[in-house]
């Protein structure tokens, strides 16, 4: 037992997040463009025109548009069999809009994917990751336009063709169900037109996201059926914000409702991605919150025929939820709930489970029965630069040690777990908070948060003892 002898080691970045050179060689805005930056305690802001003086972080990130050479090769140096990116959309069309795409963009991700084959990495590509061209929210409200559908399937029959002998594994969209929390209509549904102000202002219109989510659904079946029937080597995933939730008591109603936000928050999206339709319980939850979804015939048979052939996961933590208020909260990767006495949190105020790990993936395994990855996890914690250039993160080392232990253990209980590619590998710019300060790597970067820094890359200890687990397939955690 163990892990299976091709499992898929490696780490996950996401475009807008890492490359900077946000308008270079023809790119065009994309919402977290238009973000400025935040911290911890200061919400990030959108705004609709760029304003004078004020830092936006995706416009430079780390630089990886320059550096990737010197990043994939400190990947390799580490082992990594896999590396999970995220093509820009606005690298290939800067409107979304455009009839032909830009040849700039695509020879960029050229040269990134030959790359990581000359170290013998398997790239695994996220087709959209938090990010869709700025001018489809203008002019469409972002997915709640069902024009959008088209533009994003021109966009994938793209890249597919482009790079059919560069990349096997694809993921359609990132973290899709957080479309069903506020914070995705900024992040993920793109359903903010005219909206401008901080993350924590912007409106919860639940009718223009989950209306834009069934547009998602029905552009990632159609480029998942388009990729089956063109190129049968491709392998497809959907990707879930894991929101794993336990019942605060064993009250009845707090187990209900445990169920109920994992039904809602979870498997709402996973369901119609992995099975191909709307889950039984959909239809009460429309009803019970008035909402109306629009859909077009032959949009059902779409989704019939689109199912992904694996399920991805991020993974970072775990809430307990309850039905009668008072207990203390914790915040979250988008998703709060109530503190769990029996975990502890990080500088974030996430909670840490790993066990809560192998319960998911349990979960996940007994659902849906087909291969699994995760996609995301680790620690994002402040890191200390010592004066000889070293870092000692223990504590990240110590996090992911227990979480990789936890995936073992699932394995030994049956799941077929195809990989894990923890977040961040590299440092970079934090998707809910647009610090640098959250850092989640194992590659550290010197960029700071008031956009300063050299950009010089250094390898923290975490690097030497991830390259131990993958050089041992996982035997030695030590
Ligand atoms: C996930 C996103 C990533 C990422 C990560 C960590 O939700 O898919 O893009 O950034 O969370 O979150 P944060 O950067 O806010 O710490």
């Amino acid at each position: 037992m163990g892990f299976r002898k091709d499992f898929l080691w490696g780490g996950a970045t996401a475009a807008n997040q890492m490359e900077g050179a946000w308008d270079l060689d023809g790119k065009g805005p994309s919402v977290p463009d238009m973000c400025t930056n935040g911290s911890h305690t200061v919400p990030k802001r959108v705004t609709p025109e760029f304003e004078e003086g004020t830092l936006y972080p995706s416009h430079e990130a780390i630089d990886f548009y320059h550096r990737y050479e010197e990043d994939i090769a400190l990947m390799a140096e580490m082992g990594f069999r896999c590396f999970r990116l995220s093509i820009a959309w606005t690298r290939i069309y800067p409107t979304g809009m455009e009839e032909t795409p830009n040849e700039a963009g695509l020879a960029f991700y050229d040269k990134v994917f030959d790359c990581c084959r000359k170290h013998g990495i398997e790239p695994l590509v996220t087709i959209s990751h938090y990010e869709m061209p700025y001018a489809l929210v203008r002019k469409y409200n972002g997915w709640e336009g069902r024009e959008v559908i088209a533009c994003f399937e021109r966009y994938c029959h793209t890249i597919f063709e482009r790079y059919k002998d560069k990349v096997k594994y694809w993921l359609t969209f990132n973290e899709i169900n957080s479309g069903t929390l506020k914070m995705g209509a900024i992040l993920n549904t793109g359903t903010i037109r005219g909206f401008c102000g901080s993350t924590a202002e912007v409106p919860d219109d639940r009718q223009s996201r989950y209306q834009a989510l069934h547009h998602m659904f029905v552009a990632s079946a159609r480029a998942v059926k388009y990729a089956h029937e063109h190129y049968p080597q491709f392998k497809i995933g959907c990707m879930t914000l894991m929101g794993s939730c336990y019942p605060l008591t064993p009250d009845p109603d707090d187990m209900l409702l445990a169920q109920q936000t994992m039904n809602n928050i979870n498997w709402y999206t996973s369901d119609v991605q992995v099975r191909g339709a709307y889950p039984y319980y959909a239809k009460r939850f429309w009803k019970d919150n008035g909402l109306h979804i629009a859909m077009e015939p032959g949009d059902e048979e779409d989704l019939k025929q689109g199912k992904v052939d694996f399920f991805s996961f991020s993974y970072y933590m775990t809430v307990c939820v309850a039905a009668k208020a008072g207990d203390a909260r914790v915040s979250g990767n988008l998703l709060g709930g109530y503190a769990n006495p029996y975990l502890k949190t990080s500088d974030w105020g996430w909670q840490i489970d790993p066990k809560g790990l192998r319960w998911t993936l349990n979960e996940v395994y007994a659902r849906y029965g087909v291969p699994v990855m995760v996609v995301e996890n680790g620690l994002g914690a402040k890191d200390v630069l010592e004066p000889d250039g070293s870092i000692h993160d223990s504590y990240r080392i110590d996090y992911l040690r227990q979480h990789i232990e936890q995936m073992r253990e699932a394995v030994e209980d049956g799941v077929d777990l195809m990989g894990y590619t923890p977040w961040g590998c590299i440092d970079l710019v934090s998707a809910t908070t647009g610090e640098m300060a959250k850092r989640y790597g194992m590659i550290y970067v010197e960029k700071y948060d008031d956009g300063t820094g050299s950009l010089a890359r250094r390898r923290k200890d975490s690097f030497f003892w991830y390259q131990k687990v993958i050089r041992t397939n996982g035997e030695d955690l030590s």
